[in-house]
C-alpha cells in the first residue's frame, strides 16, 4: 500500500509509509469482499480505476455510465453484495443516477460512487469544472447518501454505504467523493486502522412468533390458497426453504417475472399458465417478497375478482417482507410477517409441522385443468411456422435453447419481446431471469448482460426488442472487449411495438418506426464479435446453438413480422392512447 513504492500490492506497507485517498477507497472495498467495479473513467476518478485494477479488483469499463449503473444494480441482486458503479462528476453522475434510482425502486443493493468538484466552490456556486451539488440531487433517489471529506473517514463512509445498501430492504446508496479526497495522504498504519470490515452487513431479522402463528392460522383455514413469489424471494437466496414450503404445503404458486425458476416453471404446482384463473379465485394469498404494486394490479380490481376497477376481490393476504412499512400499502394485509425471507420461511415450515392438510383437490384440480388447456393452446401456437417469423415462432426456439442450457442467464427487455418471452420461455433455476423490473424500463439490456456474464461465469442469452436494444446497444463493444459469452437476439420488427405506423402528414417517419431492415448484426461485427442475420426459426436455432457452443459475443438479428406486436405489449390498459383506440 502507499504512494511511496507504488504500484506495490496494497496492504503490504511498512509502518513509516503513507497512504492516500485512492488506496484507502480501494482497500476499504477489498476488505469488504468487493471484487468488481463497473464504471467509466475521467476526472477525478481515472487513477482510481487504474489503481483499483492494479490492486486486483476487476474494473469493467463501459461506454456510458447508465449501463455501468444497471450492471452494478443487477450484480447486487445476483450476489447480495452491493454492486459498485463508479462515475465522474456532474454529467457522469447524472448518467449513473438513473440506475441508482432503479436500484432503490427494485430493492437491489448498489453503491454509486461519484467523484465531485470542490465543496467550497460548489457551495458558493462559483462555477467549478463539472460543478453540481450531487449529494443533494442523489438523496431523494437513494436509500441513503453520504459524502466523505477526509481520508481518515473513508473507512466509515464505505462501511456505512455497504450497510445501507444491503441491510433491511436493499437499495441504492450514493457515496460522494470530492476530487481533493483522493490525493489526501495519511500515515499508512493509521489508514489501515481507520478501515472497517463490516460485520454481519445484512443481519437476519426473525419474525415474531405470534405473527407466524397468525399467518399459519390464516393459511390453514384457506380453501383456495395461493403463494406468490416475487423477486425479493429470489434475492433472498432461500431457495431450499422456499421450495420446501411450496412442496410441503402443496399450495399452488405463481412466480413474478424475476422469481421464475425459483422452482422450475414446469413444476406441477406452478400456476403461471392459469394466472388469470387463480388470482381472482384464490381466497388466501401468501406474498413472499412481492409488493402489491401495479404489476399485481395493486391487489384489487378485476384481476383479483373485484366487481369494479378498484374493488377488493375478497382475498386475505399474508405478506412476508423485510420492510415493516410494506403491509397495507395497497390493500389490507391480514397477516404481515416481517423478517428476512429465509427466517420467515423457516419459521413457517417449522410451524407447519407434520400434520398439514394439503389444499382441497377441487382447487388444485381446477388449476390443473386450466393449465393443461392453456399449455396445449400455447403448444399449438408455437408449432406454427408462419412466414415471416413472428414472436411465437422465434421464442419457441429460445424456449428450447433455454431448456437445453438451464444454467444460462436470460436478460429480457422490450414490450412484446418481454411479455411473450416471459410467458413462453420456461426457467429452471433461481435468479436466471433478469429483466425490466419494477419500472418496466428499457435500457437495462447490455449492462445486465455484462454483469450477468461477469458475476455468473455462465452463458448469457439476451432477448431484446429492437427499440429496447437501442438504449444500450453501443455496449456490444464492451462485450467484445471483455470477450463475454453473450448471445443477443434482437427481435427486429422495425420499431417500437411494431413497425407499421405512418406519419399522417407524410412528412416524417412515425415516432414509433425505425429504419426498415436494419442490420443490428453488423454492429457486433464492427467490434470483432459474431453477427448473424436470420429470418426463420431453424436459422435462429442454428445461430443460437453456435453462439452458446462458441461462447463468443454474438448478435443475432432476427427478422420478425413488422405487424406482429401490440402497442405496449400486455400493459395496453395503462396506455391512454391504446386504450382509447380500442
Ligand atoms: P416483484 O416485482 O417480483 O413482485 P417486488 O420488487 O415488488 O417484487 O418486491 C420485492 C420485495 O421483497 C420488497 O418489498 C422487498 O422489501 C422484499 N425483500 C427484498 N429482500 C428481502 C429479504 N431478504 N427478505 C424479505 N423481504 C425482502
Ligand atoms: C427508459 C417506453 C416501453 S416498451 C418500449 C418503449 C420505448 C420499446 C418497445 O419496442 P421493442 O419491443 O423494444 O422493439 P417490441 O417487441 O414490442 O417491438 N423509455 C424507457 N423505458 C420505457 N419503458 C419506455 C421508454 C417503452
Amino acid at each position: 500500500m502507499g504512494i511511496v513504492n507504488e504500484p506495490a500490492v496494497t496492504g503490504a506497507a511498512a509502518e513509516t509509509e503513507t497512504t492516500d485517498g485512492f488506496h484507502l477507497v480501494i482497500d476499504a472495498l477489498k476488505l469488504n469482499g468487493i471484487d468488481t467495479i463497473f464504471g467509466l473513467p475521467g476526472i477525478p476518478i481515472t487513477d482510481l480505476t487504474r489503481k483499483a485494477q492494479a490492486a486486483g479488483l476487476r474494473v469493467i469499463a463501459f461506454r456510458h455510465e447508465q449501463n455501468a449503473g444497471y450492471a452494478a444494480s443487477i450484480a447486487g441482486f445476483l450476489t447480495r453484495k452491493p454492486g459498485i458503479c463508479l462515475t465522474v462528476s456532474a454529467p457522469g453522475f447524472l448518467n449513473g443516477l438513473n440506475a441508482l434510482a432503479h436500484a432503490t425502486v427494485n430493492c437491489f443493493p448498489m453503491i454509486l460512487i461519484s467523484g465531485s468538484s470542490e465543496r467550497e466552490i460548489v457551495d458558493l456556486q462559483q462555477g467549478d469544472y463539472e460543478e453540481m451539488d450531487q449529494l443533494a440531487i442523489a438523496k431523494p433517489l437513494a436509500k441513503a447518501a453520504f459524502r466523505v471529506l477526509h481520508a481518515e473517514d473513508i473507512g466509515v463512509g464505505i462501511a456505512r454505504a455497504i450497510r445501507a445498501a444491503v441491510s433491511g430492504r436493499p437499495g441504492g446508496v450514493y457515496l460522494d467523493l470530492p476530487a481533493k479526497l483522493f490525493s489526501q495522504s495519511m500515515d499508512a498504519a493509521a489508514g489501515r486502522d481507520s478501515l472497517i470490515q463490516v460485520v454481519d452487513p445484512a443481519p437476519r431479522q426473525l419474525p415474531a412468533p405470534e405473527a407466524v402463528r397468525r399467518a399459519l392460522d390464516l393459511l390453514k383455514g384457506a380453501k383456495k390458497p395461493l403463494i406468490l413469489l416475487g423477486k425479493g424471494a429470489a434475492y433472498a437466496q432461500a431457495d431450499t426453504g422456499i421450495r420446501a414450503l411450496v412442496e410441503k404445503t402443496g399450495i399452488p404458486y405463481l412466480p413474478m417475472s424475476m422469481a421464475k425458476g425459483l422452482l422450475p416453471d414446469t413444476h406441477e404446482q406452478c400456476a403461471s399458465a392459469a394466472r388469470s384463473f387463480v388470482l381472482p379465485e384464490a381466497d388466501v394469498v401468501l406474498l413472499v417478497g412481492a409488493r402489491l404494486n401495479w404489476l399485481l394490479s395493486h391487489g384489487k380490481g378485476k384481476t383479483w375478482g373485484g366487481k369494479g376497477p378498484k374493488a377488493w376481490g375478497g382475498q386475505k393476504f399474508i405478506q412476508v417482507d423485510i420492510s415493516p412499512q410494506e403491509a397495507d400499502s395497497n390493500v389490507r394485509i391480514d397477516a404481515p410477517l416481517v423478517g428476512d425471507i429465509g427466517s420467515c420461511v423457516s419459521a413457517l415450515l417449522e410451524g407447519i409441522g407434520e400434520g398439514w392438510t394439503k389444499p382441497p383437490a377441487e382447487w388444485t384440480a381446477a388449476i390443473a385443468e386450466r393449465k393443461s388447456k392453456n399449455i396445449a393452446k400455447m403448444a399449438e401456437t408455437l408449432a406454427k411456422d408462419p412466414v415471416p417469423m413472428n414472436f411465437h415462432s422465434a421464442l419457441g426456439v429460445v424456449r428450447d435453447i433455454v431448456k437445453a442450457n438451464p444454467d444460462a442467464m436470460l436478460v429480457n427487455e422490450g414490450a412484446n419481446a418481454l411479455d411473450f418471452t416471459r410467458s413462453i420461455v420456461d426457467m429452471y433455476q433461481p435468479r436466471k431471469r433478469i429483466d425490466v423490473g419494477t419500472w418496466g424500463i428499457m435500457g437495462i439490456g447490455m449492462g445486465y448482460c455484462v454483469a450477468a456474464a461477469v458475476t455468473s461465469g455462465k452463458p448469457v442469452i439476451a432477448i431484446e426488442g429492437d427499440s429496447a436494444f437501442g438504449f444500450s446497444g453501443m455496449e456490444v463493444e464492451t462485450l467484445c472487449r471483455y470477450d463475454l459469452p453473450v448471445c443477443i437476439v434482437v427481435l427486429n420488427n422495425n420499431g417500437v411495438y411494431k413497425g407499421t405506423d405512418v406519419d399522417p402528414t407524410g412528412r416524417d417517419p412515425a415516432p414509433t418506426v425505425f429504419v426498415k431492415g436494419a442490420r443490428y448484426d453488423k454492429l457486433m461485427e464492427a467490434f470483432g464479435g459474431v453477427g448473424v442475420h436470420v429470418t426463420t426459426p431453424s436459422e435462429l436455432r442454428a445461430a443460437m446453438e453456435e453462439a452458446i457452443r462458441s461462447g463468443r459475443p454474438t448478435l443475432i438479428n432476427a427478422v420478425i413480422d413488422e405487424t406482429a406486436g401490440t402497442e405496449s405489449g400486455r400493459i395496453t390498459s395503462l396506455n391512454p392512447s391504446a386504450a382509447k383506440k380500442k
